[in-house]
């Protein structure tokens, strides 16, 4: 109970007001904003009041608790229901340094600025930019992709950091989503391996509400969604409507009881609840009320008209007696048992210490594999296999899988004790994603937002599949690691249909993503090396299917220079090269035959490795202009891919060897020679080159 203006008022008449004054909020910032989606949060205010206030183990005091519940809004196009819950519940901001702070996430000129620029409110949810939003979402079937991740690291944790009578892992995963993450591939993909696995702690809730953006979700969405989950091993309950909070909190009861499944709950909801104009036609969807409408709906709410951005008087009391309390008390009773678990286990208590500052273990880069000089040599993915082999005994949080190609990606962690994660082994750290690439970049990111590290595998075409995924991991700022074998038409018979061209282009395009294409087995160690420090960036690492040189590193430059992005690997004599070949992967070795053929010819090359683009751009001017003075402008670049941006490195006059077109379905040698990637051709270009640029 609590007394406001209007004297005592009934638990019941509590939740209520609590109810509207999220679906005010939401109303009122859309509106003020002029855009963005007021319906989902005006129908879903119950569901999200009644799971938070009743439900949710989470303390709004300390956004970081590492025992808290998450709770994903995957559908990220009603923000404002997040917005408004963090905002209402208090919770606290965190700095850089994971340190809490006084004042709030989302305090209410936050809410006033509404997908304003610099504002902590923006159109969808960003978790590098507000604190207690656990995962960037917006591109629908993420959030859900990603919480799939996420109840995956929290059965790994509990199952490899409990110890008896120190339960310090048992937390659960809430998302919420909408027609639109049940219709995407993803939403699907991530549901199924969530089934297999048996994740009973994770719970979706579904918006059913049976409108998406277009009009009726039956325009485009039938089937029986029930149905379909029940087949994917889910446990599924109804909500018939999403206003009936006994309803609501039965459900959840069920979803807590349920040990050996996910649980669904669909909702049966009416977007723009309270609007005149719900159900019949974009009003209260992807646009805002509009005045007049504002003002109809609040009096359906029994809201004061005129008022904006109120928060009635008990209500931020409610909230702290509700969340904030219950909250306060399981952290408290956590925090104790910590204590104890850090005196009997102070090597694990450190750990998970070191895991959520995204810090390594002492000692990570021991025993690191290094690779003696061979003509014959390796594929990078077999070095990539080895060295990813040594770190992971390494880091015990490196944890991941492929999507069922593991043999072919070398990404199986062999030594002993790394196990496989299966329904009867949460403790594992070989992951099997199944031929699932893009719920495998989702669950990723869900992984690693909960502070394990994790990778995932396929051919590097098919990182297309996965593309949006591994974007969010750039959004977000988080290190999860992709790594993609079989990286040109060298992978042969395979043909066109696996033979990638331009996701070499079009990845390096992708902002905060760190591309590494090694050039050999060395800069493969170096690679990994670099990656496994990331701690704010995911990484590509790209490698061979096919076997390449080992280089002879007392002839040419060590390979620490990858760190550096690119480094001359051979120089002319003087450091005053006629022409500078460069190359990345498999070509690097291209380059140097060329150099070692121009040399005996008399010509003055030079070869620049150029493993990562985005950490060469990172370098100062002196030493950019060290590896490509300006001066040399007889430049030829050589690699198996689209040579889209090659023009930043090669010059106005320099010459670019790539592919044009698709590949073909032949063997290695017949390609190489049909598309032009051979020593002779690399000599042939830098001729050209010398002789454009005399
Ligand atoms: C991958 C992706 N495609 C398209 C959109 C644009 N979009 C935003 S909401 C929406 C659909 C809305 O329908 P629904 O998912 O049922 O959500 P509701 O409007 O019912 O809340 C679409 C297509 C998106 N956010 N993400
Ligand atoms: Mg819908």
């Amino acid at each position: 109970m609590a007394v406001s203006e209007q004297g005592l008022v009934t638990a019941q008449q509590l939740d209520t007001l609590s109810i509207n004054t999220i679906r005010t909020l939401a109303i009122d910032a859309v509106q003020q904003a002029n855009s963005g989606h007021p319906g989902a949060p005006m129908a879903l205010a119950p569901v999200a009041y009644c799971l938070w206030q009743q439900f949710l183990r989470y303390d709004p005091a300390d956004p970081t608790w590492l025992n808290r519940d998450r709770f994903v809004l995957s559908n990220g196009h009603a923000s404002m229901l997040l917005y408004a819950m963090l905002h209402l519940a208090e919770v606290r901001d965190v700095d850089e340094n994971d340190q809490v702070l006084k004042q709030l996430a989302v305090p209410m000129e936050e809410i006033k600025r509404f997908r304003q620029l610099g504002s902590r409110t923006p159109g969808h949810p960003e978790s590098h930019i507000t604190s207690g939003i656990e995962t960037t979402t917006g591109p629908l079937g993420q959030g859900v992709g990603n919480s799939v991740g996420m109840a995956i690291a929290s059965k790994w944790l509990a199952a490899n950091f409990n110890r008896p009578g120190f339960e310090i892992f048992d937390y659960d995963i809430y998302a919420m989503c909408s027609d639109g993450d049940l219709m995407e591939g993803v939403g699907g993909e991530a549901a199924s391996l969530a089934g297999h696995l048996k994740l009973s702690n994770l719970c979706w809730i579904y918006d059913h509400n049976s409108i998406t953006l277009d009009g009726p979700a039956d325009w485009s969405f039938s089937e029986d969604v029930v149905t379909r989950f029940i087949g994917y091993g889910w446990n599924v309950t109804r909500v018939g409507d999403a206003n009936d909070l006994e309803m609501l909190a039965r459900a959840f009861e069920v979803f807590r009881k349920t040990k050996d499944r996910p649980t669904l709950i669909v909702v049966d909801s009416h977007i723009g609840y309270g609007s005149p104009h719900k159900q019949d036609s974009n009003a209260a969807h992807g646009e805002p009320l509009g005045e007049d409408e504002v003002r109809l709906v609040k009096k359906f709410y029994g809201w004061p008209e005129d008022e904006k951005f109120l928060v009635p008087d008990g209500v931020r009391e409610h909230f702290r007696e509700g969340i904030g309390k219950r909250g306060r008390n399981l952290r408290a009773d956590w925090a104790k048992l910590f204590e104890g678990y850090r005196k009997q286990f102070p090597e694990l208590a450190d750990r998970l210490h070191r895991m959520q500052r995204r810090e390594l273990p002492d000692g990570w880069n021991k025993n690191l594999p290094t690779f003696p000089a061979d003509a014959k040599g390796v594929a990078t993915r077999d070095s990539g296999g080895k060295v990813l082999n040594a770190l992971a005994q390494n880091i015990p949080w490196l944890i991941g899988g492929s999507a069922d190609l593991a043999t072919s990606n070398k990404t199986t962690l062999k030594f002993e004790g790394a196990g496989d994660f299966q329904a009867g082994n949460y403790a594992g750290r070989n992951l099997h994603f199944g031929v699932r690439e893009h719920g495998m970049g989702a669950a990723v990111n869900g992984i690693v937002v909960s502070g394990v590290r994790a990778f995932g595998a396929t051919f590097f075409n098919f990182s297309d599949y996965m593309r949006a995924s591994i974007r969010l991991a750039a959004l977000m700022e988080v290190p999860s690691i992709f790594v993609f074998t079989h990286d040109s038409i060298g992978l042969g018979e395979d043909g066109p249909t696996h033979q990638p061209i331009e996701q070499l282009a079009s990845l390096r395009a992708m902002p905060n993503l760190i591309v590494l294409r090694p050039g050999d087995a060395n800069e493969v160690v170096e690679a990994w090396k670099i990656i496994a420090q990331l701690q704010a960036q995911p990484a590509a690492l790209v490698l061979t299917r096919q076997a390449m040189p080992t280089f002879d590193r007392g002839k040419y430059a060590p390979a620490s220079g990858v760190a550096k992005g690119a480094y001359v690997f051979a120089d002319a004599p003087g450091g005053k090269p006629d022409v500078i070949l460069m190359g990345t992967g498999s070509e690097l070795s291209l380059c140097v035959e060329a150099y070692e053929k121009l040399k005996t010819e008399g010509v003055k090359a030079r070869v620049v490795s150029m493993p990562s683009w985005e950490l060469f751009e990172r370098q100062d001017a002196a030493y950019k202009e060290s590896v490509l003075p300006a001066s040399v402008t007889a430049r030829v670049s050589v690699e198996m891919a689209a040579t889209l941006g090659w023009d930043r490195y090669v010059g106005p006059k320099g010459r670019k060897i790539g592919m044009s077109r698709f590949g073909a379905s032949a063997p290695l040698k017949d390609l190489l020679k049909f598309f032009g990637f051979t020593a002779d051709a690399v000599v042939t270009e830098a001729h050209k080159a010398i002789s454009e640029n005399r």
